[in-house]
């Protein structure tokens, strides 16, 4: 469930809470990482202390999937975020922050990479005029149409959140985005009984300051969980090759067999049916664009 610095929070299967330490080490196959065990990995454990409800743990069961950031003090090394999510869900705001289009893009290729089923939410309607509510909807459609749930909520007026409440049911979620777009809100008016800290400047002021990840996991009723992770706000793209990008766009992958050249990065070459698609309008512009940035590695562009 969490890391507490020396000892793991672990939630057995019949949701008993145990502290367990891990004894011997352990190594991932091809992989550095600086912490051996992520939030949500299951583990097998043998009891130390029954009294203090303590266990020992012996080993870690493979992964369904993980996440892992670039270790900010150890450059060769990744540091493991999270592990088997069903699903990550981006809660973004158009306003107050705004999330930028290229930030919810890079955010989606990044849980493309990882393999991880993405929901968007568009949080704070309550602030948009009506032309501004007509063009979320035109996003929401979009992102939907390429295999990206998308919804929209007000904390403030109460809108959407028996949705966001079934979108949690029953799956293992990881929610992300922006400092203050309303994300302990949003969980708050699902699961009062957490009582997560909002507030107006959060931690704006700690934003870009990289402090220890630390991934937590909430039950919010027996079989549906949520991990907040602080840390991954700024999902870097970790180690990608400019050709896999296209890879991660659902909507290009399913063309790249039709482009003229096999090794298109679908920039200036003749007859890319990525630009083809774009041209007609099959493939949305911006989502076009966010991936001509990402190629650039530009990272400012958000
Ligand atoms: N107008 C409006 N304000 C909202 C809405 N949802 C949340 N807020 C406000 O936005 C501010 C930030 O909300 P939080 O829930 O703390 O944001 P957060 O995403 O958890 O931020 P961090 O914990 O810093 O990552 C608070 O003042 C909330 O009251 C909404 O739907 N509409
Ligand atoms: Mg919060
Ligand atoms: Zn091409």
């Amino acid at each position: 469930m969490r890391s507490t610095g020396s000892w793991y929070e672990l939630r057995s299967e019949t949701g008993e809470l145990w502290k367990g330490r891990l004894r011997g080490k352990f190594k991932m196959q091809g992989l550095k990482v600086t912490n051996p065990i992520a939030v949500g990995d299951w583990v097998d454990c043998s009891i130390e202390d029954e009294s203090e409800n303590t266990v020992n743990i012996n080993d870690i069961r493979a992964r369904e999937n993980y996440i892992i950031r670039k270790s900010v003090h150890k450059t060769a090394h990744g540091h493991l975020i999270a592990a088997n999510i069903d699903q990550a869900i981006l809660i973004a705001t158009l306003t107050k922050p705004r999330t930028s289009l290229g930030f919810i893009d890079r955010f989606l290729v990044s849980s493309e990479s990882f393999r991880i089923p993405t929901c968007i939410i568009f949080n704070k309607t309550d602030l948009l005029d009506e032309e501004e509510l007509a063009y979320q909807q035109d996003l929401c459609a979009m992102y939907a149409s390429i295999g990206y749930p998308a919804l929209q909520t007000s904390v403030a007026q109460g809108v959407g959140l028996e949705e966001f409440r079934n979108l949690l049911s029953g799956k293992i979620s990881l929610l992300s985005g922006h400092s203050g777009v309303g994300k302990s809100s949003l969980v708050n008016q699902i699961a009062p009984h957490l009582a997560l800290k909002t507030s107006e400047i959060s931690d704006y002021a700690n934003k870009g300051v990289h402090t220890t990840t630390f991934a937590e996991m909430f039950l919010l009723n027996d079989e549906s969980f949520i991990i907040d992770t602080p840390g991954i706000k700024e999902l870097g793209l970790i180690d990608m090759e400019v050709s896999e990008i296209g890879h991660y766009f659902p909507e290009m992958r399913d063309l790249l067999g039709e482009c003229r050249y096999h090794n298109c990065l679908h920039v200036n070459e003749p007859q890319c049916a990525v630009k083809e698609a774009v041209e007609a309008g099959k493939i949305a512009l911006t989502r076009y664009e966010s991936y001509l940035s990402m190629l650039d590695n530009d990272d400012n562009r958000r």
